[in-house]
């Protein structure tokens, strides 16, 4: 057989998805691998969602507690959610099923910096982990993991977890054995030791996870491809964005603040970072890293253009197409990519460390440059604040992108106060939509609304932002931060009221 499991006593442990899921049982807590759609189970999950809806069929209740790296597949979120089986979820969501239950009230959620899940679970703050989930691309001889496409919180799973399944999944290439970098050496206080990380290709760790194999009591052998979202080509607004942000990089390499190679680069998902990404590959940079959470499409581009040398993530997040490439090509791009604990890409001390560059997407900004990238209309969570805060606070830039409005321009993405506060003033120094890009490093309050007024707000609401700020300048408590308190987030009461902040 073409089996990926080398070690010959726990081949004995292989079973159905079934088998494995009956082992799962009302309450428990699981702690699944999974990070932007890579390296998530994909069988087990399933086959627990059918044994909820089956128990739930004839009244007895069954709900579970699910930890997970980041963001997980529909074979997981979507399915358990659907089944009403999560009680429970940390720490980043992106499944729509899980987001209506959360909205609607009746999942619990808890999103926190990403780099804070580990330490917190060692530290005994989340509670007791029961189970571990955790698909790996093979089992070595002597019983090490290999791991997936994505590493995220696998480590900590695997050791804290008192039981542990594991996915087998040769979909994933076997040139990603060798690609990761697993610190076994963070400790909890008062014994913390320095992360000994000074440059992104530093390798502080092993290539395997270590594991207990009396713990292992299920293996299940999967055949599937990761989530991987299709690409969409950048659209106008995309292009207008990044062609803002090469600009501003151009003129920071031309004073003298940023290097020729700029600095580790940190990029969020999505359309306007894929643009980016792409505005680089045209741009005179050489010699250029990433120290960041997910590898995109874009970052395979550039590696082979030789002008990206290597990239550190936790995860790989492609399309279909680029999945293939990579799987067809591995071998080509293995030298070049690290991944790690989510603990160690996302790092304060190490992002602190590089002075990285932190390019994030946000669901909008005020005018003071306080940024909400989380929370719509102040309450409905769209996402969560996944590793955006590990950046933003401890960049050597720390930039935020949007268009500057969304939903066909019912909603301005500038408002006079953010109904929901992710990322505080002080942890954001750029501020780009396709307007304009607002600069806004050492700047007072009043001096920032003035830039994100001029650059960043769609002519469709500039005049009724300067309105209320001129306003706000004669009338407010204070004139540090001038603020009308009664209207400040009267844009969001219009809009939930009428549709449009118009
Ligand atoms: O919703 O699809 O229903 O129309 O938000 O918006 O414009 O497609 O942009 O995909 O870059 O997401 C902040 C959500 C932006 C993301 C956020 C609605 C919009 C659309 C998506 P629809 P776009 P993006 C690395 C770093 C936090 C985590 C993070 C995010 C949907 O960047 O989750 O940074 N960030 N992680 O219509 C109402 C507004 C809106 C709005 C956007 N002002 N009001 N709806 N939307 N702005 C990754 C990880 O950490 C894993």
């Amino acid at each position: 057989t073409n089996s990926r499991i080398q070690h010959p006593a726990l081949r004995d442990r292989v079973m159905s998805a079934e088998d494995a899921a009956s082992l799962i049982t009302n309450g428990t807590t699981i702690g699944m691998s999974g990070f932007t759609g890579s390296g998530y189970p994909k069988s087990v999950p399933l086959a627990l969602a059918a044994l909820i809806e089956a128990e739930h069929a004839v009244g007895n209740p069954f709900k579970v507690k699910i930890w997970s790296g980041a963001s997980t597949g529909p074979e997981l979120d979507g399915a358990l959610a659907k089944a009403d089986g999560i009680e429970f979820r940390l720490p980043y969501n992106s499944d729509p099923i899980a987001r209506e239950k959360i909205n609607a009230g009746e999942m619990n959620y808890f999103d926190l910096h990403l780099s804070q899940v580990a330490p917190m679970a060692w530290q005994g703050f989340l509670g007791k982990l029961d189970t571990a989930v955790v698909e790996v691309s093979g089992i070595t001889e002597d019983g090490a993991l290999i791991p997936s496409s994505s590493i995220g919180n696998n480590k900590t799973w695997l050791d804290q977890a008192d039981k542990i399944i594991l996915e087998v999944n040769r979909w994933q290439s076997e040139a990603l054995n060798g690609m990761h970098d697993i610190y076994y050496g963070t400790a909890l206080p008062p014994n913390r030791k320095p992360i000994p990380l000074v440059r992104p290709d530093d390798r502080i760790g092993e290539k395997h996870f270590r594991v207990n194999p009396d713990k292992i009591v299920a293996i299940v052998e999967t055949d599937a491809p990761d989530r991987n979202l299709p690409f969409a080509e950048p659209d106008d607004i995309a292009i207008a964005i990044a062609g803002h942000l090469l600009d501003f990089f151009a003129h920071e390499v031309k004073i003298g603040r940023l290097p020729h190679s700029l600095l580790p680069l940190q990029s969020g998902v999505g359309n306007v970072t894929n643009a980016v990404l792409s505005g680089l590959m045209d741009a005179p940079y050489g010699d250029m890293t990433a120290y960041t959470e997910v590898i995109q499409d874009g970052m395979l581009d550039l590696l082979e253009e030789g002008k990206l040398r290597m990239a550190s993530a936790t995860a790989f997040s492609l399309s279909p197409e680029a999945a293939l490439r990579f799987n067809r090509d591995a071998m080509k791009f293995r030298d070049k990519l690290i991944l790690r604990p989510q603990e160690i890409s996302n790092h304060p001390e190490l992002v602190r460390r590089l002075g990285c560059i932190a390019m994030n997407g946000m669901i909008e900004a005020d005018i003071f440059g306080n940024v909400n990238s989380t929370h719509v209309m102040g309450s409905r969570i769209q996402n969560g604040i996944g590793g955006s805060g590990d950046f933003a606070r401890n960049a050597y830039v720390s930039i935020f992108m949007s268009p500057s409005t969304a939903k066909q321009g019912k909603i301005s993405a500038i408002v006079p106060k953010v109904s929901h506060v992710d990322h505080i003033n002080q942890d954001v120094q750029v501020i780009v939509t396709e307007q304009g890009l607002a600069d806004l490093r050492g700047l007072s309050p009043k001096q920032r609304a003035d830039v994100i007024i001029k650059n960043c707000v769609h002519p469709s609401y500039r005049d009724a932002i300067q309105d209320y700020y001129k306003r706000a300048r004669q009338n407010s408590f204070g004139q540090h931060a001038p603020t009308l308190l009664n209207e400040a987030l009267s844009w969001h009461q219009r809009y939930v009221e009428t549709g449009s902040m118009l």
